[in-house]
């Protein structure tokens, strides 16, 4: 097999790559080790920046996003027992953010894939990159039990934060970066309309809680748990009344509770593989970087990154110019950058240190109040919120 880009990972960011290309009149091939069914029931983000939405239009993903997705003017902040809400539009000239489950943007451009090309196969785990510095790079990888070789101009290894592509960076070229949280999430997926209209992040003693939602009838929520909790210890009655304590305020509201259709402990870290790009291979999405949930970054990472790479590749297409791709690197890596360190903060002043230090408790409601007394505070955490402008 042949092809100009070959695109190792059939999540957000290879998918949303391969339409970009396919759109531009670049050819390519998507190679995802898992089968469609797996890949579009695993779930994960939620939340999508103005860019991601965007991105999703201009490619012509966005039908079911434009009919279903939830706009959302804010966020709540909870602590010491108070709420205190953040106007995005206000703070940040007019931008909103859109509840639109990842699972179903994975859906949407499967679906459109499949119909329009390029091909896009299941199933397919790819073993090795061979020869990146070359200018015909290939890659192995597994089908139907056979080992077969993609041969491309390009390859793009867009298989997440357990990928093999990375891997082909030569040690001497490498360098990486690394956080690791003391603390993991519980997620649950429940059968409930969400007790709120926009997220709330809330902080307490007992710990960080987050209430998300999917739709009008489904929410997603998360709790602060200790590294290696196994879900067996938390039956659906004990979730349910942490998540109530950790919201409880001062004053009316209530907690719905639904059946839990999905229950699973995610560890948090921060990771950055430093170039993206070698020779004729690049990284982009989680293959690169890893942040914690908390900022919502990840996705909206991963969907930035491939927008300035398919740029670079019409850019290649139109004129032949390699410009936008030799800054590849250097352009992603300033946002990812930001979205590390945001990340890092939300993270850090939201969530109890398991040694339960008041000195770090206190500057973390001091952090908390400068963002609901002050509205730069406020509009700084706002403005990364709703996703910094493209580098483009
Ligand atoms: P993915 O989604 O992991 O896709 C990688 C794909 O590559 C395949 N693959 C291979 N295919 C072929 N050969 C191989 N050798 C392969 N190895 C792997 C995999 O099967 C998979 O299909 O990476 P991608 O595309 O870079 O997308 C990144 C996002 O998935 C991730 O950043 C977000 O989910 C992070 N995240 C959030 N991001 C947001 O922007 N907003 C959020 O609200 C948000 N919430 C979250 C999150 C992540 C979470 N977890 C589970 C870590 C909430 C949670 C709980
Ligand atoms: C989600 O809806 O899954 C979600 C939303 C916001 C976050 C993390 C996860 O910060």
């Amino acid at each position: 097999m042949r092809t100009t880009v070959g695109i190792i990972g059939g999540g957000p960011a290879g998918l949303l790559l391969a339409r970009l290309l396919h759109r531009a009149g670049v050819d390519c091939v998507v190679l995802e080790s898992r089968t469609r069914a797996y890949a579009e029931q695993r779930q994960r983000a939620g939340m999508l920046e103005q860019g991601t939405v965007d991105a999703l239009r201009e490619c012509g993903a966005a039908d079911r996003l434009d009919a279903e997705g939830l706009i959302h003017q804010g966020i709540e902040l909870r602590f010491d027992r108070e709420r205190h809400h953040l106007d995005f539009p206000a703070l940040t000239g007019g931008r909103t953010v859109t509840i639109y489950a990842q699972t179903e943007i994975v859906k949407d451009l499967t679906a459109l894939q499949l119909a329009e090309g390029p091909p896009l196969l299941f199933g397919a785990e790819a073993i090795g990159v061979e020869k990146p510095e070359s200018d015909a790079p290939l890659v192995r990888f597994v089908h139907e039990g056979r080992e077969e070789t993609l041969s491309c101009d390009y390859v793009v290894g867009c298989d997440g934060s357990h990928g093999i592509a990375s891997q082909a960076f030569p040690a001497a070229v490498s360098r990486t970066y690394e956080h690791v949280y003391p603390y993991s999430w519980l997620g649950i997926l429940a059968d409930v309309p969400p007790s709120c209209e926009e997220l709330i992040y809330a902080r307490g003693d007992r710990g960080f809680a987050l209430h998300s939602m999917r739709s009008p009838s489904v929410s997603r929520l998360y709790l602060q748990v200790p590294n290696d909790t196994d879900v067996q210890d938390w039956p659906d009655e004990r979730v349910w009344d942490e998540l109530a304590a950790r919201f409880a305020i001062d004053g009316d509201w209530r907690l719905e509770r639904g059946p839990i259709a999905s229950k699973s402990v995610t560890s948090m870290r921060s990771y950055v593989h430093e170039p993206m790009r070698h020779g004729q291979l690049f990284l982009a999405g989680d293959a690169a970087h890893i942040v914690p949930p908390t900022g919502a970054k990840g996705l909206n990472l991963a969907v930035s990154d491939v927008r300035v790479l398919a740029r670079g590749f019409a850019a290649l297409h139109r004129t032949g110019s390699t410009e936008l791709l030799d800054r590849y690197s250097e352009l992603c890596l300033e946002r990812v950058w930001q979205a590390t360190r945001f990340s890092y903060d939300m993270t850090r002043m939201l969530h109890a240190r398991p040694d339960g230090d008041p000195f770090d408790h206190r500057v973390q409601l001091a952090r908390l109040r400068r963002i609901t007394v002050s509205p730069s505070a406020a509009a700084e955490l706002a403005a990364n919120y709703t996703g910094l402008p493209l580098p483009l």
